[in-house]
């Protein structure tokens, strides 16, 4: 177990238990090699404490720092829509990270704990910082990369995604938002503070780091192998346009919506209601602390719309965290909670109106027009509206033969699709849907036996469905219209060469 921290992190610009020690290198101090900073879920310059980390080391040691990137063939079934944006925002941090910060960037492909160990090896690091994700596929590639690299590496830990780190927070898994928001908030004047400048790297690394990367092949490369899940056009990737989105002066969501997001947040119908910063948060184009403290900073402006951004962005997103990261099961039935068990295993043979495949459900062909729309939204436009998500996967539940299957289903189809996806948000919300994680019993029924109900009509008192509907199809539409003109195009330019 790492421990939380060790002589090597005392002296840090990062707070220490920021950091978490997980290998000690023989040689005691970082001193002799070069520091690597293994980039995975932080994709950003700005506001990343493991970046900041990687820097103070080098510096205080007098050794250069380079970032190293590894690209996983379709990571957790990414497609397309994911890997072109995730690929597209790498191609502009790399330019950045060598223009301003004079440090190279190494993009390797394949398996980690191969790509890894061997840059470390070749270039004498002494130091590996990573970044910090709960997911189980993360933390056994970095538990493999411990075993192999040798004695006289370090390998740090940095929470940079959370704005509380995660084993700060809390010890243990948090029962609901209620247990958690207290421990964080006592924590927020400590941890909820302005980022430290990156200094200039005083020592530049030594081989030839002219490594060009093709990335208008790389990328191309995952556009054909994931082209089932195309890309989505409306968000554009990347640091600037994330900044763009949290705080630009056309339509930036502090600037120019915060004041409706109390009441539009759950209105489907209002999808500017809603920040739209998921897809930059997931991939780490934006750091969450920085999205708090702009949102502090105009918190005057509208009070409880910016109490109600805050609640989401630290307390429901690590409570995600705190899940993934305490719970083995969290993408199972085991990770519910005895209570949520028994009560779906007791109603598991009940009556259903209806059953669909996973195929029927991919294609939006049940009977419920809004169910359909929200599965279109999710499928043409690759970010399905939160209000939509928990009735979609409720319907999961109530039309699938059993708890398991409607979870294996709404995660498949939620990592597929989503720009968002294969994140813990997506993991606890359909653990919160279908299981009741983070939530309490309700009065028993049928099927979802005291898991909480939605249902068509309670949808239809909080919003204009037809009006959803409509403008669902409305998105399909323009979209399908698009691949058909980019098709078209493709092809007369095939044509013509
Ligand atoms: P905003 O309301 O502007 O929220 C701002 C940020 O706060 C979000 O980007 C997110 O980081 C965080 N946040 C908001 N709501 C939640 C929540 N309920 N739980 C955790 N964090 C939250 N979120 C994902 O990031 N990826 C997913 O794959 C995902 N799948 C979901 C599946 C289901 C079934 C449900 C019920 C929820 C899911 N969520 C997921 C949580 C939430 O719906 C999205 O984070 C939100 O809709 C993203 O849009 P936004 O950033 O515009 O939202
Ligand atoms: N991170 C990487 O370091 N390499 C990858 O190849 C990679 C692919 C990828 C695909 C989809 C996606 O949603 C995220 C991806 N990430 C990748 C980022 C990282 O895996 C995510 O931050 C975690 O999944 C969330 O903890």
């Amino acid at each position: 177990m790492a421990s939380l921290s060790s002589p090597a992190t005392q002296n840090t610009m990062v707070q220490p238990r920021r950091i978490r020690v997980i290998k000690e290198g023989s040689r005691k101090q970082v001193g002799g090699g070069p520091v690597v900073y293994w980039m995975f879920r932080d994709q950003r310059i700005r506001d990343n404490w493991a970046l900041i980390h990687a820097f103070d080391q080098a510096n205080r040691n007098n050794v250069p720092v380079a970032v190293a990137f590894n690209l996983f063939d379709q990571f957790l079934g990414a497609k397309a829509r994911q890997l072109g944006f995730m690929l597209r925002g790498l191609s502009q941090l790399q330019k950045n990270i060598e223009e301003t910060l004079q440090i190279p960037f190494f993009l390797f492909q394949g398996e980690a704990e191969e790509t890894i160990p061997k840059f470390l090896k070749e270039c004498g690091a002494s130091l590996l910082v990573t970044d910090f994700s709960p997911l189980r596929q993360v933390r056994k590639c970095k538990d493999e990369i411990r075993k192999r690299v040798s004695d006289s590496v370090s390998i740090h830990e940095v929470d940079a995604h959370n704005v509380v780190p995660i084993w700060v927070a809390s010890e243990k898994l948090e029962y609901s938002a209620r247990t958690l928001r207290g421990k964080i908030n006592k924590l927020l004047p400590e941890y909820l503070i302005d980022f430290p400048m990156l200094q200039s790297q005083t020592n530049k690394w030594a081989a030839a780091t002219n490594q060009s990367i093709d990335w208008d092949g790389l990328i191309n490369n995952v556009l054909r192998k994931g082209a089932e899940v195309p890309e989505i056009k409306w968000c554009e990737p990347g640091e600037d346009a994330a900044l763009e989105v949290l705080m630009g002066s056309k339509d930036g969501f502090l600037m120019k919506r915060l004041k409706n997001y109390s009441t539009d947040r759950n209105n489907p119908l209002k999808p500017k209601g809603l920040s739209g910063l998921s897809p930059y948060l997931h991939f780490g184009q934006i750091s969450a602390q920085r999205c708090a403290l702009e949102a502090r900073k105009v918190r005057n402006l509208s009070p409880q719309s910016a109490d109600a951004f805050l609640e989401e962005l630290i307390v429901r997103r690590e409570l995600a965290d705190n899940f993934c990261f305490y719970q083995p099961h969290y993408d199972s039935i085991q990770g519910a909670w005895e209570w949520a068990r028994k009560t779906l295993v007791d109603h598991a043979s009940d009556q259903r109106e209806h059953i669909y495949s996973k195929e029927q459900l991919e294609k939006a062909q049940t009977a419920d027009p809004l169910w359909n729309a929200s599965q279109l939204e999710m499928v043409y436009h690759g970010k399905m509206h939160g209000f939509m998500r928990m009735y979609w996967a409720k319907k999961i539940l109530e039309w699938t033969r059993g708890p398991e299957e409607a979870l294996a289903i709404s995660i498949y189809l939620n990592d597929k699709y989503e720009i968002d996806g294969r994140d813990p948000g997506g993991y606890v919300g359909c653990m919160w849907s279908i299981c009741g994680i983070h939530d309490q019993g309700w009065k028993e029924r049928p099927i979802f036996g005291k898991i909480r109900y939605m249902n068509y009509a309670g949808c239809k008192r909080k919003f204009d469905v037809d009006g959803y509907i409509a403008l669902v199809k409305r998105i399909v539409g323009n979209t399908k219209k698009r691949e058909a003109e980019t098709q078209l195009h493709k092809t007369t330019k095939e044509l013509r060469s």
